[in-house]
């Protein structure tokens, strides 16, 4: 058998430093098709079995206004790698999590390497591994990328779920937002059974993005105009129930929900004017 594992990451979240330290200096480095990004791809070394690793643009959204968030996505839509690998600083845990949030949203299996824990760790802060594995519905393996730390136990973890193949279709911690939204996805997806001729997008995400009118991903979606038209109620009918800025909405119940579990999550060392739990 052999594996793909994607590295999809904040800038600075130490994508490069885990791709050298799971890689070694086996890897490859040229440009994403059709942009000047630059593309790193090696072999996992010490494994028996064959792992590519695919380092992705530096990202902190799948946002369609981005060069990077684009490529990114399209990597992980088109090519499908076995499990995407993000790279999440633990001590910026909130900002980053907005992409962890995306990438689960894909439908694609996601672990999350917690990296930075050193830095956690001499800041005296506490990071509740086990909890923030239980609510998010993930793995989550802490990692000292830098130091070479929890990198063998994340490749393992990652191969552990490509070969259990689970998918954020059927989990219910994917759901990040108020009951009334699930209400209309839950709707729109049950109307979107069947009739998605792409299979490699996942039908909520699907639904996601015709809600937050992504042109991009729609015109991948392989939807008729008529369809389409159809789908689009729900943005019109949702709109008109809570107002017309439903991208940002989706966008804040997103944050609201990071933030209360990073809440339940994080103990910041008393005196750094933070949450304690
Ligand atoms: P990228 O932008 O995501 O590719 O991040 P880099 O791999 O370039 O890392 C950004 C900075 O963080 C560099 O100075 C790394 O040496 C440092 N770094 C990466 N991983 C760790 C880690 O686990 N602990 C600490 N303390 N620093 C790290
Ligand atoms: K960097
Ligand atoms: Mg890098």
């Amino acid at each position: 058998m052999s594996y793909t594992f994607a590295l999809a990451g904040n800038p600075n979240s130490g994508k490069t430093t885990m791709f050298n330290a799971i890689t070694g200096s086996t890897q490859y480095v040229g440009n994403w098709p059709g942009v000047t990004v630059e593309k790193k791809e090696g072999k996992a070394r010490r494994f028996k079995e064959d792992i590519r690793i695919v380092d992705l643009p530096g990202i902190y959204s799948l946002s369609p206004y981005s060069l990077e968030e684009i490529v990114a996505r399209d990597y992980i839509v088109d090519e499908r790698p076995n499990v995407v690998i993000n790279i999440v600083d633990g001590t910026n845990i909130e900002r980053n999590l907005y992409l962890t949030t995306q990438l689960m949203e894909l439908g694609v299996p996601v672990v999350v390497a917690l990296n930075m824990m050193d830095s956690v760790e001499s800041a005296g802060d506490v990071i509740d591994v086990e909890a923030l594995e239980k609510h998010l519905g993930i793995p989550v393996v802490p990692t000292s990328a830098s130091k070479g730390k929890g990198v063998r136990e994340l490749v393992e973890k990652a191969l552990s779920v490509a070969q259990s193949a689970p998918s954020c279709s059927e989990a219910v911690s994917c759901r990040f937002f108020e009951q009334k939204i699930e209400f209309f996805l839950d709707d729109m997806v049950n109307t979107m059974a069947g009739h998605l001729p792409n299979k490699n997008i996942n039908p909520r995400w699907a639904a996601l993005k015709i809600l937050e009118q992504d042109e991009k991903v729609t015109a991948k979606l392989g939807l008729s105009a008529e369809f389409l038209g159809e789908l689009n109620k729900y943005r019109i009918n949702m709109e008109k129930e809570f107002g017309s800025d439903l991208e940002s909405m989706l966008a804040d119940n997103r944050y609201k929900y990071i933030g209360e579990l990073v809440q339940k999550t994080v103990k910041k060392k008393a005196g750094k004017g933070e949450l304690t739990i």
